[in-house]
């Protein structure tokens, strides 16, 4: 019984964590953050690409006041579901859904290989985008 309640309640708190990290889901491509091309992010080209300190805090794993390349893509390996801007869950990031979180119509048809007027999972991998 208690194992239960337990799991009751996990299931009642996801929701509501998940939600409030993706309240307002935005997107940046890594050549946007890294306004000057060092390879990496320093803080304040996070904040001027529109991150939240929150966020760039749990990106710089070593504290440094930088992202490198390293440390993104290891938020990158645990965030790159584009669940979290695809509003109406159909499974691929419609245009509107993009411009949304922060792209461009232009870094839209880049990503949109095949031109379907969707971004999948697969063409939003082969780019090089960090959600947050
Ligand atoms: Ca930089
Ligand atoms: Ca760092
Ligand atoms: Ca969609």
């Amino acid at each position: 019984m208690k194992f239960i309640s337990y799991l009751f309640i996990a299931a009642a708190l996801l929701p509501v964590t998940g939600y409030s990290q993706t309240t307002a889901p935005k997107i940046a491509s890594l050549s946007t953050l890294d306004a000057n091309k060092d390879q990496k992010i320093s803080k304040e080209e996070a904040l001027k690409a529109g991150m939240p300190e929150a966020t760039f805090k749990q990106i710089d794993k070593d504290n440094n006041g930088s992202i490198s390349i390293t440390e993104l893509n290891a938020y990158k390996a645990q965030n790159n579901s584009i669940a979290s801007i695809d509003t109406d869950k159909d499974k691929k990031i419609s245009k509107a859904e993009a411009i949304k979180a922060g792209m461009t119509e232009q870094e839209f048809r880049i990503l949109d290989k095949d031109n379907s007027g969707f971004i999948t999972q697969q063409e939003w991998d082969t780019g090089d985008w960090i959600i947050w």
